[in-house]
C-alpha cells in the first residue's frame, strides 16, 4: 500500500480524499494555488506544496508543477479527484512516466472514454445498447440529414470531446440541423481542440440514470447500484438520488449487468460511471462512461457503506476487490443536492466573496462534504461548489424530509447560494411524486433555469 498519497486537486473533494487516506495511514500531501492558502484541505493534509498563482492553467491544471511538487515530497501516487486532470490521459500517462501512479483507470481507457463517438463504436461493438443515431463521427451534412430523416427529429449533435452535455444542440428539424451542424462543429473546436460530432436520437422525456462501477486490476468489476441525475439545470446536475423511482427490480438488474458489460468490454478498472438514457417505455440505452471519481459518489457511499475513495485507492495498489457482487447490498433512500455559491437572481451567476457565517445542518443520516467554514472567502477562480449535503433515510419519504429539514437548518451568510432553489424543487408535487422526467425544470421551475428578462426571449432549440 502507498505510504504518501498527493492531492492534485482542492475544495470539497481534496478533503474527502485527506480523509479516507488518514484512515487508511497514509499520509497525505495537499499542493495548493496562492489564492487557496486558507483552504482546509492545505491544513488538513501532512504536508503542503504551493504550486502557483490562483490561474487553474497555472496551478491545478499544471502538470510539471504537480510532478514536481510529488517528486519533492517523495510522493508515490497522485489522485487527481474530479474536474481538473482526473480525466487527461496525458496526465496519467506523464505520471506512469515518472514512477508515479495515478489513481484512476489506465490511460487508454481515460482517452478512449473521453471521445464520446469511441466510446459509442466500443459499446456497439459489446452489443450495449445506445442510443439510435451516428455510428461514427458525422462527415456531411448530407449524412447527418438522411441519418436523421431515417431515426426521426428531434436528434440531438454532440461533441465527441464533450460530455456532460457542453456542446450539445437539439434540432427539431432539417432547416435546424443544417444550421446547427457547422455551428457545433465550430463550437466544439474552440472549447475542446476537436470538432468532431455526432447525432443522437434526441430522447424527449427520458430519466438520466447512472450506475457506479468498480473494476480490480485482476479483471474483477462490480456494479454499486444507480443514482438518478434526471434533475438538472442547464446540462449541470442539480439532484441525484438512489434508488431511482424510475427503476424497479427487474430493470436495475439489467442496468447493473449492462453497467458491467460495458467496463469489462474496455478492460475498465478503478471507480467509473456508466451513464444511461431510460425512455418513456423503460428501454436503456448507454450514453457515455465517466472515467473519474465523480461528485455525487456519495450517494452510493450512503446506500452501499462502501468507502468508494478507498476502494480506488487499494484498487491503484494492486489490490484484488475484496468484495463481491453479492456483498454489495443497497439499503434505503439517499438524495444528495450540491449548495452552490451563485445568485438565484442573477441568472446563477457565481457569487463568490467571504462567508461571513456558516451552520451546517446535522442529525441521524445527515452528511455535509465541505470545505467551507465561517470567514472563508470562496475564490472566484474555480467551480463555485461550497458544499454537498447528503441525506440518506429508510424511504424516499424519509429522505425527503430530511433533506428539506436540513435545507432550512443550512445557514450560509455573506454570499448568494442556491439553497433556496433546492427547497423549492423539493417541495413541488411532481418532485415528490417521483414522476420527474429530463424536462422537469424547463415544464415546472422554468423561473429557475432563467430569470424574467431572458424568458421572453423564444426559446431557441439547439441553444
Ligand atoms: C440526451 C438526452 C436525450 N436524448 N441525449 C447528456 C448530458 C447531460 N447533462 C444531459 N444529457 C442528455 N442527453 C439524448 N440522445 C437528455 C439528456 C439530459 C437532459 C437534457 C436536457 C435537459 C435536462 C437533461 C437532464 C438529464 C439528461
Amino acid at each position: 500500500m502507498f505510504k504518501k498519497i498527493l492531492i492534485a486537486n482542492r475544495g470539497e473533494i481534496a478533503l474527502r480524499i485527506i480523509r479516507a487516506c488518514r484512515e487508511m495511514g497514509i499520509k497525505t500531501v495537499a499542493v495548493y494555488s496562492e489564492a487557496d492558502a486558507e483552504s482546509l484541505h492545505v491544513r488538513f493534509a501532512d504536508e503542503d506544496v504551493c504550486i502557483g498563482p490562483p490561474a487553474p492553467a497555472k496551478s491545478y491544471l499544471d502538470a510539471k508543477r504537480i510532478i514536481a511538487a510529488a517528486e519533492v515530497t517523495n510522493a508515490e501516487a497522485i489522485h487527481p479527484g474530479y474536474g481538473f486532470l482526473a480525466e487527461n490521459a496525458e496526465f496519467a500517462e506523464i505520471c506512469t512516466s515518472c514512477n508515479l501512479v495515478f489513481i484512476g483507470p489506465s490511460p487508454s481507457v481515460i482517452r478512449d472514454m473521453g471521445d464520446k463517438a469511441l466510446a459509442r463504436q466500443k459499446m456497439i461493438e459489446a452489443d450495449v445498447p445506445v442510443t439510435p443515431g451516428s455510428e461514427n463521427p458525422l462527415t456531411s451534412i448530407d449524412e447527418a440529414l438522411s441519418l436523421a430523416g431515417e431515426i426521426g427529429y428531434p436528434v440531438i449533435l454532440k461533441a465527441a470531446a464533450g460530455g456532460g452535455g457542453r456542446g450539445m444542440r437539439v434540432c427539431t428539424n432539417a432547416g435546424e440541423l443544417k444550421k446547427n451542424l457547422p455551428a457545433a462543429k465550430a463550437e466544439a473546436e474552440v472549447a475542446f481542440g476537436n470538432p468532431t460530432v455526432y447525432l443522437e436520437k434526441y430522447l424527449t422525456s427520458a430519466r438520466h440514470i447512472e450506475v457506479q462501477v468498480l473494476g480490480d486490476m485482476q479483471g474483477n468489476i462490480i456494479h454499486l447500484g444507480e443514482r438518478d441525475c434526471t434533475v438538472q439545470r442547464r446540462h449541470q446536475k442539480l439532484i441525484e438520488e438512489s434508488p431511482s423511482t424510475a427503476v424497479n427490480p427487474v430493470l436495475r438488474q439489467a442496468l447493473g449487468e449492462t453497467a458491467v458489460q460495458a467496463a469489462r468490454a474496455v478492460g475498465y478498472y478503478s471507480t467509473g460511471t456508466v451513464e444511461f438514457l431510460l425512455d418513456g417505455q423503460g428501454s436503456l440505452y448507454f450514453m457515455e462512461m465517466n472515467t473519474r471519481i465523480q461528485v455525487e459518489h456519495p450517494v452510493t457511499e450512503e446506500q452501499t457503506d462502501i468507502d468508494l475513495v478507498k476502494e480506488q485507492i487499494r484498487v491503484a495498489a494492486g489490490e484484488e476487490l475484496e468484495l463481491r457482487q453479492e456483498d454489495v447490498n443497497c439499503q434505503g433512500h439517499t438524495v444528495e443536492v450540491r449548495i452552490n455559491a451563485e445568485d438565484p437572481l442573477r441568472n446563477f451567476a457565481p457569487g463568490p466573496g467571504r462567508i461571513t457565517s456558516f451552520h451546517v445542518p446535522g442529525g441521524h443520516g445527515i452528511r455535509v462534504d465541505t470545505h467551507a467554514y465561517a470567514k472563508y472567502v470562496i475564490p472566484p477562480f474555480y467551480d463555485s461548489l461550497i458544499a454537498k449535503l447528503i441525506v440518506h433515510g429508510k424511504t424516499r419519504d424519509q429522505a425527503l424530509r430530511k433533506l428539506r429539514r436540513a435545507l432550512d437548518e443550512f445557514i450560509v451568510e455573506g454570499i448568494p447560494t442556491t439553497i433556496d432553489l433546492y427547497k423549492r424543487v423539493v417541495d413541488h408535487k411532481v418532485f415528490i411524486a417521483g414522476e420527474y422526467d429530463t424536462s422537469f425544470m424547463e415544464q415546472y421551475l422554468p423561473e429557475l433555469i432563467a430569470p424574467e428578462e431572458v424568458k421572453s426571449a423564444p426559446a431557441v432549440p439547439g441553444s
